[in-house]
């Protein structure tokens, strides 16, 4: 049967276009939020919505304050002051502060009351669990992602406290965030060998071996559908001629440990390029900045391990082209999201023409990074919009060809970039 022939009239291909990328289901392949069974690691509401680090560090654009004076005030007073400087002093014009009034009113909040005691009332007494099926599907998420830092004792005690409890949940899924084994290796070495895992500052064989034990230990019980890292503007592969012996036991980490480990599980490598992280220590998560990365290093990595597969965003807007072009060269380099301060729309845009320019649909548009599980609404609605409208974009172009867009092209389409391409890659 001929497929349904969509009008190219613009407004009606742009009508179809935005309809099936708000309704189709998004698999969100990188956020910080947890499953319920880690307690408090869920945040959740106005107050965590309103302190999130992106709005720390921007309420001190306007006031100088002693950092000391906002870190000793309760979480309501930060709450309280960004809210007084960002949204009712200053028009909450920016992206983060444009977030919480999206979530608020997608939640049936009255923004125009400008004050927080409605929000407050409605989100007391929430129940996480059910909250969490409300907000995906508000925001149209089918899985979560999370990030599981093995080295973070917090999280980690979670996980031996109650294996049975923890990343059980259908709705989650667990990834092992070993940063510190190629960012650290010395801090790395300590702590696992304070796990009872033989693991030496000097990486010899019995190190590798062990630090491989203690991956595979993780991988398991977490149920990881990939291992990740974020790693610094200056990474690169191999190391420097000279560079310092953490930087090449970094190296050995990757190479002998991490690439061999992922191989043998089938599961790919995420790497997020360009944090440099606490350039302002007293912003604390909020004083993290980026850099320009080395997207050569990537190409090296993706020839010398064609048996691995690799998941690479970065997060300076200056390697987005490059990173594309490096995407052509490698079927095993999987591009992914507009990461952290590239998570505008004015970005986005410029990012995502950028991809279907030059990758057509065989990338992963966005991820969401939220940290506070209610900013998944704001940061998809927003995200869906720029996408829809490059995509539509993109169709007119084909349009204007004579190709004729079937709304089942554009559902295949959007599903295979909000999904699909996904859970392909991760199955390889
Ligand atoms: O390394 C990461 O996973 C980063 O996304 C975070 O460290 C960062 O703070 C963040 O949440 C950015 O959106
Ligand atoms: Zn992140």
């Amino acid at each position: 049967m001929n497929p349904a022939k969509v009008e190219t009239a613009s407004s009606t291909l742009a009508a179809q276009v935005e309809k099936i990328v708000a309704t189709t289901p998004v698999g969100d392949i990188h956020t910080h939020l947890y499953d319920p069974a880690f307690g408090q690691l869920l945040l959740l509401g106005i107050d965590d919505l309103l302190t999130y680090h992106y709005l720390v560090s921007e309420v001190f654009l306007y006031l100088e304050m002693p950092y000391e004076k906002f870190w000793k005030m309760t979480k309501t007073e930060q709450a309280d002051h960004i809210w007084k400087n960002l949204f009712i002093d200053n028009s909450p014009v920016g992206e983060a502060c444009r977030g919480v009034l999206t979530t608020l009113q997608k939640l049936g909040i009255d923004t125009s009351a400008r004050d927080l005691k409605q929000a407050r009332k409605f989100f007391a007494g929430e129940n996480p669990d059910k909250y969490i099926d409300r907000v995906m599907e508000i925001a149209n998420v089918s899985s979560i992602t999370m990030t599981n830092p093995v080295f973070d004792d917090n999280e980690r005690q979670r996980w031996l406290a109650a294996p049975e409890k923890v990343g059980g949940d259908p709705r989650f899924k667990a990834v092992l965030r070993i940063d510190p084994l190629l960012r650290d290796f010395p801090a790395a070495a300590k702590k696992t060998a304070s796990w009872n895992y033989s693991v030496e500052p000097d990486p010899s064989a019995k190190t590798i071996e062990e630090a491989r034990r203690f991956l595979r230990d993780w991988i398991d019980p977490q149920k990881a559908i990939h291992l990740a890292v974020s790693l610094p503007p200056d990474f690169r592969y191999p190391a420097a001629e000279g560079a310092d012996a953490t930087i090449r036991a970094g190296q050995t980490m990757l190479e002998k440990v991490v690439l061999p480990v992922c191989a043998e599980h089938n599961v790919p490598f995420a790497m997020m390029i360009g944090s440099y992280l606490r350039v302002n220590p007293d912003l604390r998560e909020a004083g993290d900045m980026l850099g320009k990365s080395d997207v050569q290093s990537v190409v090296r990595l993706c020839r010398a391990f064609p048996q691995n597969r690799f998941f690479v965003t970065m997060l300076s807007r200056e390697n987005q082209h490059e990173l594309c072009v490096a995407a052509r060269k490698f079927g095993n380099l999987m591009v992914f999201g507009c990461w952290w301060f590239l998570n505008n729309p004015s970005l986005i845009e410029e990012i995502e023409r950028m991809r279907f320019e030059l990758l057509n649909t065989s990338f992963i548009p966005q991820h969401s990074d939220a940290r506070v599980l209610d900013q998944l609404i704001y940061k998809w609605d927003h995200s869906r919009r720029v996408i829809g409208k490059v995509l539509t974009d993109k169709y007119q172009d084909l349009a204007a060809t004579g190709w004729p867009i079937s709304k089942s092209d554009v559902e295949r389409d959007v599903k295979k970039l909000l999904a699909e391409n996904f859970t392909n890659f991760l199955l390889g």
